[in-house]
């Protein structure tokens, strides 16, 4: 097949899976075309089979504003024209399944017999956050509808768009994915020790520091853990709360035991480091760093929220606590951090779950067989 894959290339899930999928898709003999307005920081250059498209935006002294989705719609429009794509698959809902069906509209309107279908794969907050503010809604969903297939990462945003938005597609959950012979724990050498003194517990958390995340939370169960034992807090990527969370570790007396080492574009050996994953969000509707963790064999303490019940088991391959339990998750912390052979159950269980249900072996024929679901839909 033929596929464009459309998203976001700043560091985030979704742009993460989506080039994840773009570079297993190309290995199993697909032609794709990753659309863009930058290179994905995990495609690199040179992968066989896939490649960059990229969505230059022009600025004109009258707009005030970039006319992103003008120029996604052009950059798939010309794709498929000079490539006869078979499917546009549109991650994230916001803007991109609208360029998607405007691209679609324009190729179907003037004339062109091979029409690709479109594929639109929601992430999270494209519906939780962005896509049910009541001034997108009725055109996201829409536009969400329009597509000839949708999947949701997790039963609970296929539940919430639903709930949110005025979408009545049938949406097909397809999970977030690793590719599992890179993703586990290596041989870190060096570098625990180099992220904290001799005899701390290394907790840590990855993530792009917006509010969803509750980066204060992350702070505050670092600063209880810290009041019982020796422990350095990771904090790894970049954002808007992360220097709010600094200031707060300044103010709860810990920044001296907090690291901020910004954006990896490889986490595992920082993961292979750690002894705790810490992931309180507000809301999470899969918790794509949560699989990185626990691939890595890193016991995640999580907020029962979204999708992450359906990847976490509590107290079996890690821990679920209501977002604000900050004292249970502080007390699940000190437990595995005070019980090495228990950190080690929990961590091994993780990485099996992902094993045995999110290995991109298991998971990327599911979008194939999607693809060609949708493909033999008689269109209209
Ligand atoms: O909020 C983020 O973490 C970024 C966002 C994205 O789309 O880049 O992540 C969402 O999609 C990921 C990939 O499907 C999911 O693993 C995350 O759980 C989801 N984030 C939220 O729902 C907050």
């Amino acid at each position: 097949m033929r596929i464009a894959v459309i998203c976001y290339a700043s560091v985030g899930g979704s742009g993460i899976v989506a080039t994840e999928l773009a570079k297993c898709l190309a290995l199993r003999g697909h032609e794709i075309h990753v659309v863009s307005s930058e290179q994905p920081f995990r495609l690199g250059d040179d992968q066989p089979g896939v490649a960059f498209h990229r969505v230059d935006t022009p600025s004109y002294p009258l707009f005030r504003e970039p006319q992103y989705v003008l120029s996604l719609s052009t950059t798939i429009i010309g794709l498929a024209r000079s490539i006869d794509l078979d499917i546009i698959h549109a991650h994230y809902a916001v803007p991109h399944a609208a360029a998607a069906y405007l691209a679609r509209q324009v190729l179907a309107g003037t004339g062109r017999a091979h029409v690709p279908r479109i594929v639109t794969t929601l992430h999270g907050t494209d519906i939780t956050l962005v896509g049910s503010d009541s001034s997108f809604a009725e055109t996201v969903g829409f536009c969400i509808d329009q597509s000839d297939g949708v999947t949701a990462v997790s039963e609970s945003l296929k539940a919430d768009t639903y709930k949110g938005l005025p979408v009545h597609a049938d949406i097909r959950v397809i999970p977030n994915f690793l590719d599992c012979s890179i993703h586990h724990r290596i041989e870190a050498g060096d570098l625990r020790g180099r992220l904290a003194p001799a005899g701390h517990a290394v907790v840590m958390h990855i993530s792009n520091y917006r509010p969803v995340k509750r980066i204060p939370a992350v702070v505050e169960v670092f600063a209880r853990i810290r009041r019982e034992i020796p422990a350095t807090l990771v904090l790894v990527g970049h954002g808007p709360e992360l220097s709010g969370g600094l200031a707060l570790a300044r103010d709860l007396g810990v920044a001296g035991d907090v690291r901020a080492v910004g954006e990896q574009a490889d986490v595992r050996a920082l993961l292979s480091a750690a002894d705790v994953f810490l992931l309180p969000s507000a809301t999470e509707s899969f918790g794509l760093a949560a699989l990185e963790a626990m691939a890595c064999e890193v016991p995640v303490i999580a907020s029962r929220v979204g999708g992450l019940p359906e990847v976490i088991e509590h107290e079996v391959n890690g821990y679920l606590r209501a977002p604000d339990d900050l004292g249970g998750m502080a007390a699940d912390a000190i437990g595995l951090l005070s019980d090495p052979a228990l950190r080690r159950q929990i961590g091994e269980a993780g990485r099996e779950v992902v094993r045995e249900r999110y290995c991109s072996h298991r998971v990327v024929p599911q979008y194939e067989a999607y693809y060609e679901e949708v493909l033999g839909k008689v269109s209209g």
